[in-house]
């Protein structure tokens, strides 16, 4: 970069930063203003005895009392329905593309065979269909499902191409836990928007954005800001799944008082843990267990700007949902289980073949660069940008894999495809409650290291691709494939 070019990118930082806080103030307003109301959960799409039909549409969807925003969802207009499966059962599954952009569908969590993964060799061009088998052969746990274009991921996403799974088998069943949908089991999709001053969510990340992270005015509960839950007063259960672009959440009680950890990505842990905070990044899943017999209790989230960031925008602490007790129900469950069924608890020996990859956005100058004159940012994983035609490697079904994943300049949530993981260090620290067990994302700060399950087998040519889950910094290539043999 010469000097010319770094007066440029200077005042252009500046004027990013400028039009960014003054939109900011702006926005305050009607995200300030709006008034709470129930929530609305996701319909429940039944996996379990019969076939699952999804077709992702176009719609208009008002958030927060705003102008209507242009959205899409699966079978309505933003995000989709949870769909529900359960362990042993093979539902075959049809995804139909009524929008105008290609699609996949991405089932994010489960590890079935490449073919049926929905990963970005799968695309459905616009008005096509795909039909594929869901062989549901892992423990009950939380997951979620979104479309999987590369290099636009992210827009679709965030514009609701999404929705949540819930996975049951007979030992979860066997537990005396909350779980009727609604009543005192609640699915939380977490996305942040940014609004313009007539309330529409818009996504036009600036250059700043895609490197730093893409950070909203609020954070969305199923598309609703702040919406209430009434539930019976003893046990809620919640899952959250972190569907936004690029920001993780810090969770806590405003009161103060315990959050109730029972289940992360893959599954529930072995004895709940009960913590202050939780932090979600993209991609991640975890399972809560809320305590409504003191009263009403209300769930905050900070969305996270220090370690993800250094000029994120809200980073203060907000009310997401408040759970307000229903004393015309009776409470399902007012004890915590003392043990959960799970197969997390034994550590495994990663003996397999040691990797390395390094995630890196490219914080320098020419990306910088590339964005100020409309380029876009390359970000790579080992030095190199996603490229479809390429694999990275290749290693056996059920290979216990030992893998350093290295967050260059910033820290980057690691996902990866057909495998689940046991984080054994992260950052040089031992992993956190919301760490623990199997896992397929992972908040990576510095260095983690991980124990790596190689659990399923690809198929009809088709790789599985591991990647940065920041979504912007995905779509700019940061994400690699590899193959498996049975
Ligand atoms: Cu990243």
């Amino acid at each position: 970069m010469n000097r010319r070019e770094l007066l440029v990118s200077g005042s252009s930082l500046l004027a990013w930063l400028a039009t960014s806080g003054l939109a900011s103030a702006a926005n305050a307003e009607v995200v300030a203003g709006k008034m709470e109301e129930d929530i609305r959960l996701p319909p429940l799409l039944d996996g379990r005895t019969g076939p699952i039909r999804l077709e992702a549409k176009a719609g208009a969807t008002v958030f927060a009392g705003g102008a209507p925003s242009s959205t899409m969802g699966f079978n309505q207009s933003y995000l989709g329905p949870t769909v529900l499966l359960r362990r042993g059962t093979i539902p075959p599954v049809r995804v139909e593309n009524g929008v105008d952009v290609p699609i996949t569908l991405h089932w994010h969590g489960l590890t079935v065979p490449s073919s049926a993964d929905g990963g970005p060799g799968t695309e459905i061009a616009p008005g096509a269909g795909r039909d594929v088998e869901l062989p549901i052969r892992q423990p009950a746990a939380t997951h979620w499902y979104h479309t999987h274009v590369h290099g636009r991921t992210a827009p679709d996403v965030y514009a609701g191409l999404a929705g949540a799974v819930i996975l049951q088998d007979d030992d979860e069943a066997g537990i005396e836990l909350p779980r009727t949908y609604g009543v005192d089991d609640f699915v939380l999709i977490l996305q942040d928007k940014r609004f313009d001053g007539s309330g529409r969510a818009v996504y036009e990340p600036g250059i700043m954005d895609i490197m730093h992270g893409f950070r909203g005015d609020a954070v969305l509960v199923n598309g609703q800001l702040r919406p209430i839950a009434k539930a019976p007063r003893g046990l809620v259960r919640l899952r959250l799944i972190n569907a936004a672009t690029s920001s993780p959440f810090d969770l806590s009680l405003e009161s103060g008082r315990p959050l109730v950890l029972i289940g992360v990505d893959q599954g529930l842990l072995d004895a709940p843990i009960e913590v202050d905070r939780v932090l979600l990044a993209p991609g991640e899943r975890i399972e809560l267990l809320v305590d409504l017999g003191q009263g009403e209790e209300r769930l905050m989230a900070a969305s996270q700007s220090s370690s993800m960031g250094m000029m994120g925008g809200n980073a203060g602490s907000a009310v997401l949902l408040t759970l307000a007790p229903d004393d015309g129900r009776e409470a399902a469950v007012t004890s915590i289980p003392q043990r959960l069924p799970t197969s997390s608890a034994v550590a495994i020996a990663a003996t397999g073949t040691r990797r390395r990859f390094v995630l890196d956005e490219g914080m320098g100058p020419m990306n910088m660069v590339r964005g100020l004159v409309g380029g876009s940012p390359v970000m790579t994983i080992n030095s190199k940008r996603y490229e479809i035609d390429r694999i990275d490697f290749s290693t056996p079904v059920g290979a216990k894999e030992h893998w350093t994943i290295a967050a260059n300049q910033m820290a980057h949530p690691f996902h990866v495809h057909g495998a689940k993981f046991q984080v054994l260090k992260n950052g040089g620290r031992e992993p956190r409650p919301e760490e623990r067990g199997w896992k397929d994302t992972v908040l990576v700060n510095g260095e983690a290291e991980l124990a790596v399950s190689i659990d399923a087998e690809t198929s009809e040519g088709l790789p599985f691709v591991f990647h940065c889950h920041i979504l912007e910094h995905e779509d700019a290539g940061m994400m690699g494939q590899f193959t498996t043999q049975v």
